[in-house]
């Protein structure tokens, strides 16, 4: 299995952990988790930027020597990540030896190549973002970033980006999934393809880097000393056979995937790529740049006094909760907002009342009493078991095929609609009915298929909550599990069955305990967020995304502008109108449907009886009112938008399985909502 290697930013250590860098780290944990599940060999990297003027300049202002500052300040970042249960293999500061030796000796491949030459910088040098930038940009700062902007003359050592413009642009379209979201990439391909300017690698204005080797009057720009982390803490750049993790880890030999936030995308997608291949080195697989997190509707700032530590609300709600609330709430590479309130909202909804609820039901409600805790064996299958199997088989594949791609919060929606479904089955087998009539033979078979469903769950919810799915696991008896090297682990079509009958279940407290509303309001109050509004003030990720060309404090303003006003404009909205919460909205589980039969119901003139297929085992009967409007046959093939979650109901003594979207007005009559592509059926319409 091909290895994989998967790295976070490494963070600034001016500053103290807060829930942004949580974000990039908890999803470059699921992803190592995930890649050690399916048995690759795996990497993972995080650690912390220490050099350069902005953290030089921070020691001076606190009075500390700057040594002795990072020092103190680095821990704290890797205190915060473990406790978030980030399981890395190695955190790499950048003022170790072992990182400044090898900065030093890319910067030596550099220089044998020709690529650096002296020379003198003269423009403005953004300490906030430590980044050269143009009139233009300096421009479109906002206040407090362009008061850290320096006009800047000073001899410089360069490197010569600009000769790289059009290899960069092969490397790109030889690598279309180089950087990812897509659009983001359009946007680095743009910027590229105006042409490069040489890039200042040196500066002599302060002392707090590595040496330039032979000219140590100058200290290496700070951007090049930290991407050299990706490889400097796998011992590399290193002649093969030297350094055995660089062997296996880099490319060729391993896909690498670099995770950052998209304030910082210029830096890895140009700058980078372009130092390794100036060093005969092979770039990285991936750069994935996810979006930005504003807190509450608002920017993280000092002046807002809203940096949120991770750890006070993994003292209050557990690792796991937080890890799934990041993972879930945003599509990843979009920009949102972390809520308090909708933490709980995910919290008591999916959590609680979906995936805790369904082990509490099954485990300590029937198997305990009917089964004395023991694992049945299932007899006979009915449809219903096929179907749920099914179900989970989908969401298995679907779940593997969104992590491959890193979309972990579509993989989590594939995952909880077995977590719907199995709670549906138990809905519709009703095994409190069974066990009360004695059926004890079909309840083994019903208790089965819920137990076996959670072990599936057990295993594919286990890279996002490790704690909780290890939890889940000793309820059922099983053991924490152990990804193992070359071993596969995830579920697959086939694997069916794999909780052995008879084995001791263990029922516990619940997963994930209920908190009344008091004690809900005295959390919020103790993370300072009582005053916050609801999911419905949520801004979520409708947000656009944002170019790579303007340096990072900018951009963020901007958008935690925008994502301020949206906030105001949709409470608004919701105060006065009686609109719905975005969750209950997607309490409707709207499919899309594709009709494979239909056929006039007799005795009636409006209703048509529909076989729909909606990606389940076998498909669906809808009865639909749409006679007057369309000939039967002529709705055979199309595609159209179900209501997958409704109660059957009974029409000309028809049972009808849902229900389909249509609309109408004098001038055209009724007309069906339908697709404007061929969306396979059963996907989800959100
Ligand atoms: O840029 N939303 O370090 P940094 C989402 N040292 N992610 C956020 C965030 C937010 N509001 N705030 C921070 C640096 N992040 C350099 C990196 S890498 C060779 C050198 C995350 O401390 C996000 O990943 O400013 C962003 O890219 C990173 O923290 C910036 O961390």
């Amino acid at each position: 299995m091909r290895p994989f290697y998967v790295t976070t930013p490494i963070y600034y250590v001016n500053d103290r952990p807060h829930i942004g860098h949580a974000y990039s780290t908890v999803a470059a944990d699921v992803l190592a988790r995930y890649a050690k599940l399916r048995g690759r060999p795996t990497r993972f990297l995080t650690g912390t930027d220490e050099h350069g003027q902005k953290i030089e300049e921070r020691a001076r202002e606190l009075g500390k020597d700057a040594k002795a500052f990072v020092d103190e300040m680095s821990p704290p970042f890797d205190e915060a990540f473990r406790k978030l249960g980030c399981a890395y293999d190695d955190f790499i500061r950048t003022t170790e030896p072992r990182h400044e030796e090898k900065v030093q000796a890319l910067w030596t491949l550099l220089a044998e190549k020709g690529d650096i030459y002296l020379g003198e910088y003269e423009g403005w040098y953004s300490v906030a973002d430590e980044a050269f930038i143009t009139e233009m940009e300096l421009k479109a700062l906002d206040e407090v970033t362009r008061s850290k902007v320096r006009k800047v003359r000073e001899p410089s050592y360069f490197f010569k980006l600009s000769a790289y413009t059009d290899k960069l642009l092969a490397f790109y379209e030889a690598n279309p999934t180089f950087v990812q979201p897509i659009g983001r990439f359009n946007e680095v391909k743009a910027f590229v393809r105006e042409g490069l300017r040489d890039l200042s690698v040196s500066r002599t204005s302060f002392t707090w880097g590595v040496p330039v080797p032979g000219d140590p009057k100058h200290v290496m720009y700070v951007w090049l000393d930290a991407l050299t982390n990706y490889v400097s803490a796998l011992g590399g750049p290193a002649a093969p056979g030297a350094a055995p993790l660089f062997d296996r880890f880099w490319p060729p030999s391993a896909d690498v995937v670099h995770v950052v936030g998209k304030d910082i995308l210029r830096f890895h997608a140009i700058y980078w790529p372009a130092f390794l291949l100036a060093a005969g080195l092979e770039p990285p697989t991936q750069i994935f740049a996810h979006g930005w997190l504003t807190i509450n509707g608002e920017k993280m700032s000092k002046r807002l006094g809203n940096f949120i530590p991770p750890g006070p609300l993994v003292d209050e709600l557990g690792a796991d909760v937080v890890r799934y609330y990041l993972m879930r709430e945003v599509g990843f590479g979009q920009d949102g907002d972390f809520a308090h309130r909708q933490v709980f909202a995910r919290y008591h909804g999916e959590l609680g009342n979906g995936l805790g609820n369904l082990l509490a039901r099954m485990v300590t409600g029937i198997v305990q009493k009917s089964f004395e805790g023991v694992v049945p064996a299932p007899a006979a299958l009915g449809y219903e078991e096929r179907e749920l199997i099914a179900i989970a088989e989908r969401a298995a594949a679907q779940a593997a095929s969104h992590l491959d791609v890193v979309a972990p919060h579509r993989a989590l929606d594939a995952i909880f609609e077995l977590v719907a479904a199995a709670n549906r089955y138990i809905d519709r087998t009703a095994p409190w009915a069974l066990a009360k009539q004695g059926e004890l033979e079909r309840l083994g078979t019903v208790a089965y298929t819920v137990l076996e469903s959670l072990r599936w769950l057990s295993v594919m919810l286990s890279p996002f909550m490790p704690e909780k799915t290890a939890a889940l696991r000793a309820q059922l008896g099983l053991s924490p599990l152990t990804p193992t090297e070359a071993l596969d682990a995830w579920p697959k079509a086939g694997d069916w069955g794999g909780l052995a009958a008879g084995t001791q279940t263990a029922p516990a407290a619940p997963l994930f305990p209920r908190f009344d509303p008091k004690d809900e309001e005295a959390i919020l109050e103790r993370l300072g967020a009582a005053g916050t509004k609801g999911a419905d003030a949520k801004t979520g990720a409708k947000q656009g995304e944002q170019g790579v060309e303007a340096p990072k404090a900018e951009k963020a303003t901007k958008k935690s502008d925008e994502a301020a006003s949206a906030a105001k404009q949709e409470k608004s909205v919701s105060e006065s109108s009686g609109t719905i919460v975005f969750d209950d909205f997607m309490k409707v589980e709207l499919r899309v449907g594709l009709i494979v039969e239909a056929e006039a119901v007799p005795k009636s003139d409006k209703l048509v009886r529909c076989q729909i297929d909606l990606g389940e085992e076998k498909p669906r009967q809808i009865l639909a009112g749409i006679r007057l409007h369309y000939a039967p046959e002529a709705l055979v093939g199309k595609r159209v938008i179900v209501v997958a979650n409704l109660p059957p109901r009974k029409m000309m003594g028809l049972e009808s399985q849902g229900m389909i979207l249509a609309a109408s007005d004098t001038e055209h009559g009724l007309s069906v909502l339908g697709l404007e592509k061929d969306i396979a059926p059963g996907t989800r319409v959100s």
